[in-house]
Parts: structure tokens; sequence; C-alpha cells
């Protein structure tokens, strides 16, 4: 087992970077006592998703986390027996030199999710390096046993299911959003996404319902959107809304621990990028996922492979409902052929196939914990200092 960790992170964009790494960060250090240090060169972002960082300190301790901020020049510092740069991030030049001289370090590239074929072949392939005696080795999260598998904490299900069975605590969750408990009648949706121009409709099938919705948002990027649909051009955390049987509440952006807490309180969750995705796979609930869009339109490859393999042991009416809501939310599809979805339409055929959806989330929740990825990581990690170690001894 390493004793240190240095996790690398380079924020990009939003959350899904530093949402990943930290997490992964906390994992190590109190599920398997490892001293971890996470640098990263956007404290900001990290102090969204954990209140106790404080963005001007260049070197803190965070629930058990040493954080170190990222910049240039970097320090001199000793390379951790466990390196893991994550999302293609290049790694200081003093670093890696710092790693080839000392010849203790696993270096692992941590990469992005994706539930694509090609995923199984390349993960754990090495990558060596092309003057220095060091050898980094390609790490991916997946749905598959070939992968990496999740990120999954190892009581996650057991807080899960214990919130879902104690209404006290539920009536606590809702009350610390300033609102009474819904009633049973009432669907209750969470709705974290991009900009979304299905939004307007959903939101009009949603109001013209039977069904009373409270959907809550949390604040972020489509929040413009919800304000200019209800006419306020100012939204934020606190705002509400409401037309015929929609009610929309605005929240604000909490602690990741208790973003957990949100998606099992609801009956739907809309998620984006990649751990919040996650998140919503593990809470076992039906799910509609705004991927994250890329240049070149490789996303929907992405998207279509994920639903692939989700909706595989669905029947062919809850398949084809699930795949037309995920593709009206995400804009169309491949070749635009979905472009004139309409999401109104699309979630009535969806919610008509709940029945379904339901136990189908609470399955491939279970189908999916058995490949953890921190436990993976470390096993992988042990694996290489063994083999370099025999090497070594051979020499
Ligand atoms: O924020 P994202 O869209 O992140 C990304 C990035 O854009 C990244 O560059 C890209 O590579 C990746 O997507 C695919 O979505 P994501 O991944 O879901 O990250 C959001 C994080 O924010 C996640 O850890 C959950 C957390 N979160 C909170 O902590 N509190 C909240 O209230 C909410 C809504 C989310």
């Amino acid at each position: 087992m390493p004793r240190d960790c240095d996790i690398f992170c380079n924020v990009i964009d939003n959350y899904g970077d530093i949402g990943v790494c930290w997490r992964l960060a906390r994992q190590l250090a109190h599920e398997h006592g490892i001293s971890v240090r996470l640098w990263v060169d956007d404290l900001g972002s990290l102090a969204k998703l954990c209140h106790a960082t404080d963005a001007a300190q260049d070197t803190q301790h965070c629930r058990g986390v040493e954080v170190r901020r990222w910049a240039e020049p970097f320090p001199e510092v000793q390379p951790a027996e466990l390196v893991i740069d994550t999302f293609a991030c290049k790694l200081p030049q003093s670093y890696i030199e710092a790693m080839a001289a000392r010849q203790r370090s696993v270096w692992i590239s941590l990469e992005y999710l994706s539930a694509e074929d090609w995923v199984s072949g390349c993960h754990g392939l090495p990558s060596p390096h092309p003057s220095l005696p060091l050898t980094r080795y390609f790490f991916f999260p997946g749905f598959t046993g070939q992968t990496g598998g999740l990120l999954l904490e190892r009581n996650l299900f057991a807080r899960r299911d214990a919130f879902q069975m104690d209404t006290v605590r539920q009536r606590a969750f809702w009350q610390s959003l300033g609102m009474e408990m819904p009633g049973a009648e009432t669907l209750k949706i969470s709705l974290f996404g991009y900009e979304n121009g299905a939004l307007a409709r959903l939101f009009d099938v949603w109001a013209s319902g039977t069904q009373p919705v409270l959907c809550l948002v949390p604040e972020g990027r489509i929040l413009p959107q919800t304000g200019q649909y209800f006419g306020d051009a100012a939204p934020h955390a606190g705002s509400s809304y409401a037309r015929g049987n929609l009610q929309v509440r605005v929240l604000p952006f909490v602690e990741q621990e208790r973003y957990d807490e949100l998606l099992w309180a609801c009956d739907v969750n809309f998620v984006r990028g990649e751990d919040s995705c996650v998140r919503a796979q593990w809470a076992g609930k039906p799910f509609v996922w705004q991927i994250y869009p890329q240049h070149d339109a490789v996303h929907w490859q992405k998207l279509q492979a994920f639903l692939n393999l989700y909706s595989a042991s669905l029947s062919t009416a809850a398949s084809e409902a699930m795949q037309g809501l995920w593709l009206a939310w995400n804009g169309g599809g491949e070749a635009g052929q979905a472009a004139s979805i309409n999401s109104g339409q699309a979630w009535s055929a969806f919610a008509a196939v709940r029945s379904e959806l339901d136990p189908r989330a609470q399955g491939w929740a279970r189908e999916l914990a058995a490949n953890n990825l921190a436990l993976n990581l470390l096993d992988f990690s042990q694996e290489i200092g063994r083999m370099r170690a025999f090497k070594i001894e051979g020499q």
C-alpha cells in the first residue's frame, strides 16, 4: 500500500475535474489511511465543493487532505509513492525529473470516464517516458470489469438507504432547503445542467401535467434560462417560481457530500458532466444525463455507448423512452436526426415507463458497485510496484 499520494488537478472548467480529484483524495485519505497531497491550480473551484478551503492559502489541510496551490515555479518536493495526474494534465518537469531520480513512485494517469468499447483495451497500458527511466500507466474509469470502475465510498449505499428510510432525516433535509417535505403525490426532480434549449418544453409539460412537480435547480449554468422562463432576469439561490402544476426552486450550490442527499431525496435526477452523473447512478433513481459537449461531436458516441449498456436489459418501450429523452435533452443526436424531438413529449414517454426504470436504476447501481475505482487503483499501483521491485532485483 502506498504511504503517500500526490494528485494533480488542472481545472479546465466547471466542477468535474476538481470534483473527481477531491472525491478520490478524500477516499484515499479516509478509507485507506494514505497521506494525500492534492495539487490544484484553481482553489476557488475547490472552495465551492469544500467550504473549508481558503482560496488565498497556498498550503492548507482540509478534511484530512493536504491541499496545495499548483503554481509556477513548482516547489522542490519529494514525489509521493503514488502519483496521479488527472484528465491529461501535464506534470511539472522538475517533479517528473524528481520521480525519475527517486525511482519509487508509481505514476498513474487517471483518464475521463467513458462507456465506449475501446476503453477496456487501453486501461492499464504503459507509456514509457521518451528520455527518462520512468513509465506512466493509463487508468480508465468505466462500467465493465475490464476497466478501472467507478469512485464509490465504502459506506455510500448504507448511508443512502438509511436516509431513504428515515423520514425525520428527510424532513430535516427539506427544511435545510427552506421547504416543507413534499407529499408523496409530488414528483421531485433535481435539475443540474448546462445551458439547454430543451428546458422550456420540459417546464411546459411539467406545468400542464396532472401530477404536481417540484423541480430543484442548483445554481449554475442553466439558471439564466430558468429565470427567463418565469420572466425573472436575476434568478438566484432561494428564488422560487410556480406555473400550473410546476414549482421550481433555485438551490445554493452545496458542499460535495451534501449533493448526494439531494439526489437521494428526488425521484428523477438531471445531471451533467462526469461526477454528478456517477452520483446519480449510485442514487439508484432514474436519471437524465446532459453530456459535456466536445468539439468534434465525439460526445455522441460516448452518450450512445452508455445508453447501450444501461438500457440493454430494458424492454423496447422503456429503452426507446429513455433514449428519446436523453437525446432530446442533449439537443438531438449524432447526425442531428433527433433534433426535432420535443423534450415535452419525450418526457411523457419517459414518465410512462418509470415503473420499469426505477428497478433498473437500483439494479444498475448494485451491478456496478463491485468494481471500485479506489480499490482497483491501489491494487494496480501495488502490482506495478511489485513488478518494478522484481525487475530491480533481477538486474
Ligand atoms: O461541473 P461539470 O460539468 O464538470 C465537468 C467539467 O466541465 C470538466 O471539464 C469535464 O471534463 C467533465 O465535466 C466531464 O459536471 P460534474 O462532472 O458533474 O461535476 C460537478 C461536481 O459538482 C460534482 O462533483 C458534484 C458537485 N456538486 C456539488 O458539490 N454541489 C452541488 O450543489 C452540485 C449541483 C454539484
